[in-house]
């Protein structure tokens, strides 16, 4: 039933341990590592697996932590335990940020190294040339810093495997389509030009972590070599695409990146538990087709994404793009947690319908507008 697309890449690897999958943040916590699970079972139901590198990943070391985080950190990451946590000393918690949204639940420094092993191992397909595109989903944890966790993030995977290939690679461009704003990202590389970081997402000042406002462009020598690009809550397939489109392709023109990573986080997905965007499936996978048609390689990872039936469903139909494999739109019958995707058993159901579209042609004109003279400080 799965068909080749005119552009099936043959160098798409694929990096996942399950092990990442049994994770639990607590039995209320939004962030539920399950998804990847879910998701796995997608993808090789489909049989996108026999079209794409495999690989089981290993844990980041210690020493490729502390290319980013601080032995400080690391070392307290490392010891701490949900049985140790209550006897620290006051103020630790708080010196560490630790709390109802970044828990110390049962081994979630495992969990740390193994999400961060994948991205890493992936960076490293790309840089000695064996993959085109390389996928982690289990990844894409956007808000960690280099001495605290942040919005469930504990280690910062993608600043992790941008140190690593910016030992090869003179530019390289972050794209973030998560509802939130990739703040870790923008703030490990906002004094210089060698990564550009743009980030899509809603911003009203309050909604988490705050930050992403137009006017964070970067300073010194990384001044315009950061974009925000804030949106207010519903935004449609339509006005999405057009935004995205009318700004990554000049950019992408001018910037002229060696390599890409594309945060995917599925909560700008309409129907997420903690997001209020309106985007179906193939609108949100519009947007990795398009990046993945500038033909430049490409570390792809996952993020949020709150309602883990449309997570996997996203993420599996994105392998797919990426693989360049058609895959149908009836999900596969003999998949274990068939009964989480019905009663319609897509893979890409309805889901742009819950949220009144707050953005008006005029706002987001003017939003395209702005980021067009923007880049075109890139030129000179
Ligand atoms: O808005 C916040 C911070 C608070 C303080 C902590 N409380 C729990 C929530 C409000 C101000 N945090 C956000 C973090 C979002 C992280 C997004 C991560 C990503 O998608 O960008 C990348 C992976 C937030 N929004 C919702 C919650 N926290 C939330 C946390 C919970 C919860 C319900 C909602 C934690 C535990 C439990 N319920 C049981
Ligand atoms: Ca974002
Ligand atoms: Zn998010």
């Amino acid at each position: 039933k799965i068909e080749f697309g005119t552009d099936y890449s043959p160098d798409v690897s694929y990096h996942f341990n399950s092990k990442v999958s049994e994770f639990h943040y607590g039995v209320r916590h939004p962030m539920k590592p399950f998804r990847l699970m879910l998701t796995d079972h997608l993808v090789s139901g489909y049989g996108l697996h026999n079209y794409m590198d495999l690989y089981e990943t290993r844990a980041a070391s210690r020493e490729e932590l502390l290319e980013f985080h601080s032995k400080d950190y690391i070392d307290f990451l490392s010891k701490v335990t949900p049985d140790t946590v209550s006897k620290l000393p006051r103020g630790s918690l708080e010196k560490f940020n630790i709390g109802d949204d970044c828990p110390i639940f049962q081994g979630f420094y495992d969990y740390s190294v193994l999400y961060a092993g994948a991205s890493l191992d992936a960076s490293r397909k790309l840089l000695n040339g064996q993959s085109e595109i390389a996928i982690n989903w289990s990844g894409g944890l956007h808000h960690a810093k280099k001495s605290s966790p942040s919005g469930f993030c504990y280690v910062n995977d993608i600043v992790l495997s941008i140190i690593n290939l910016l030992r090869f690679h003179p530019r390289v461009l972050y794209i973030d389509i998560d509802i939130h704003h990739g703040d870790g990202v923008q703030e490990a590389f906002y004094t210089t030009d060698r990564v550009f970081t743009v980030s899509f997402h809603k911003y009203n000042g309050e909604f988490f972590p705050g930050t992403g406002n137009f006017d964070e462009l970067g300073c010194s020598e990384g001044k315009h070599f950061a974009l925000n690009v804030p949106l207010e809550d519903g935004i449609d397939d339509d006005s999405y695409i057009n935004l995205f489109k009318g700004v990554m392709d000049p950019l992408i023109t001018s910037y002229k990146p060696t390599v890409i990573i594309q945060q995917c986080g599925a909560d700008s997905l309409g129907h997420d538990r903690l997001g209020c965007f309106n985007l179906n499936i193939k609108a949100h996978g519009e947007c990795v087709k398009f990046i993945k048609s500038f033909g430049i390689p490409m570390l792809v990872v996952g993020g949020g994404g709150y309602t883990p039936r449309n997570v996997s469903r996203l993420w599996t139909y994105e392998t797919g793009i990426l693989s360049g494999m058609i895959l149908p739109e009836s999900l596969p019958e003999d998949s274990p947690f068939r009964e989480w995707f019905g009663p319609d058993y897509s893979l890409y159901p309805t889901l742009g319908d819950l949220y009144e579209n707050k953005n008006s042609k005029k706002f987001l004109e003017n939003v395209r507008i702005r980021c067009l003279e923007r880049i075109r400080y890139l030129q000179g």
